[in-house]
């Protein structure tokens, strides 16, 4: 496999749909293309209506669809190489059928994440960009979206490349101060490097607050509702989803199962769980959806808790917001909540919200996309707790602009690059 060969995919989701687009990319698209028009492409930057065929048809042959041809000329295109895009009809069959006939034609099968993945290669995108457009396609919540936009716009290498740069001239003031005789310094020289170094490791800090947010975007929080049979649990669930989700009977041991939905609260993906009334069962079915109900509690980033003890202590770490439900019929302690007037839902979704802000923010195991947000980690650690002195200042500014300066992202692992583009589906 060379970057050079030409790759398709079919870009557009699965399933019944008036639209598919069928993308082809590499120095060969444009015959590729050719082969499948049997006439000339329309000159880049416009479209045309086509008929497509299979190369090998014969002549009075049915064509297999009908599209718009868009014709990109590198390095003027997404990836920027020569791109062409079939925007056929879309549904089960005539995407495929596209894309055998490209085949066909002399592409090949792109992988996961590869047109972004040849962006990147060609200069089109940094890797920052790349990750900031997996975002947005993967994103569940319009905060999420808004946080990759602004990536894509170069929004999170600019923050990065901004601390590195202020890293390096606190660093090169530093040196600089250590090779002249300390009567030349201004007075109060060493105190205000100090506080300018305490003052840049608050805004890395910040960064990786923000990319810690980045991360609860992605993987979407747990938030599970427990709690006695008949405690309003399922109720509560229909109530923030706006939509009659799980059964509600006044019937204690009505959900025997575990029900979830995703949801946006505050901006954060959520799925939100109904479990089964915590009890002493002699059911053993209902008894089994007791335990699945503590095992998601047990794995939640915060179990909203209705009435009383459920299986308590849970594990470090979880957030727990408890509720005083039914507040319509009486009041206790806790948040008072009325799934039937709405009284106090509002707070409820509030305190959630706060709870998976904190929640962001707790470390949590290292994975592949952690790379950034270790190096702005280690970068505020060597920033810690300085002395007002000049030899340590001078040691910190520089490893902390070292460690700044690669998570700035000059330079990247190819375990890195494959991690990110295997995060893609096909097509992208
Ligand atoms: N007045 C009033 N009744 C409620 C409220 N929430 C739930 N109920 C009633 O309480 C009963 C139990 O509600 P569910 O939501 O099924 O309770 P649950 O916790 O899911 O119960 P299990 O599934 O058996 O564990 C039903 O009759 C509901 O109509 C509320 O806010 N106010
Ligand atoms: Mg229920």
């Amino acid at each position: 496999m060379t970057a050079g060969d030409t790759i398709a995919a079919v870009s557009t989701a699965k399933g019944p749909a008036a639209v598919a687009i069928v993308r082809l990319s590499g120095a060969d698209a444009f015959a590729v293309a050719g082969r499948m028009t049997r006439r000339p492409l329309p000159s880049p930057g416009t479209f045309a209506f086509a008929k497509l065929f299979r190369p090998g048809a014969a002549e009075g042959d049915l064509h297999v669809d009908e599209a718009l041809v868009l014709v990109f000329k590198g390095p003027r295109s997404y990836t920027g190489e020569d791109v062409v895009e079939f925007h056929c009809h879309g549904g089960a069959v005539q995407p495929e059928r596209v894309l055998g006939a490209a085949f066909e034609a002399g592409a090949r099968a792109a992988r996961r994440g590869e047109f972004t993945e040849r962006a990147f290669l060609n200069g089109k995108l940094s890797y920052d960009e790349a990750e900031a457009v997996l975002d947005l396609v993967n994103a569940r919540t319009s905060r999420a979206a808004d946080d990759a936009l602004e990536g894509m716009a170069g929004g999170r290498r600019r923050a990065v490349e901004r601390l590195y740069g202020d890293a390096l001239s606190l660093s090169a003031e530093m040196e600089h101060s250590l090779d002249v005789d300390e009567e030349e310094l201004p007075c109060g020289f060493v105190a205000r490097i100090a506080r300018d170094a305490a003052a840049l490791r608050e805004r890395i800090l910040s960064e990786a607050k923000k990319e810690r947010e980045r991360r609860m975007f992605r993987r979407g929080a747990s938030v599970v509702l427990l709690g006695p049979p008949n405690a309003g649990k399922s109720t509560l669930l229909n109530a923030i989803l706006g939509e009659e989700r799980a059964i509600v009977s006044g019937t204690p041991g009505t959900t025997r199962d575990v029900i979830d939905a995703w949801t946006d609260i505050g901006g954060w993906p959520v799925r939100l769980v109904d479990t089964a009334g915590v009890r002493e069962t002699a059911d053993p079915v209902e008894a089994r959806g007791v335990s699945m109900a503590r095992d998601e509690a047990c794995r939640a980033d915060v179990v909203i808790l209705l009435g009383g003890a459920c299986g308590e202590p849970f594990p470090d770490g979880t957030e727990v917001v408890r509720v005083h439900a039914k507040c319509d019929v009486s009041r206790g302690d806790g948040l008072n909540v009325s799934a039937v007037t709405g009284e106090g839902l509002e707070e409820l979704k509030a305190s959630v919200a706060a709870a998976l802000e904190r929640k962001a923010q707790k470390p949590v195991e290292a994975d592949g996309d952690a790379a950034r947000l270790s190096l702005l980690e280690r970068a505020a650690s060597v920033l810690g707790d300085l002395p007002v002195e000049a030899v340590p200042l001078a040691n910190a500014l520089r490893d902390a602009a070292v460690v700044l300066g690669s998570a700035s992202g000059a330079v990247y692992s190819s375990d890195l690059l494959d991690n990110l583009f295997s995060r893609f589906c096909v097509g992208k």
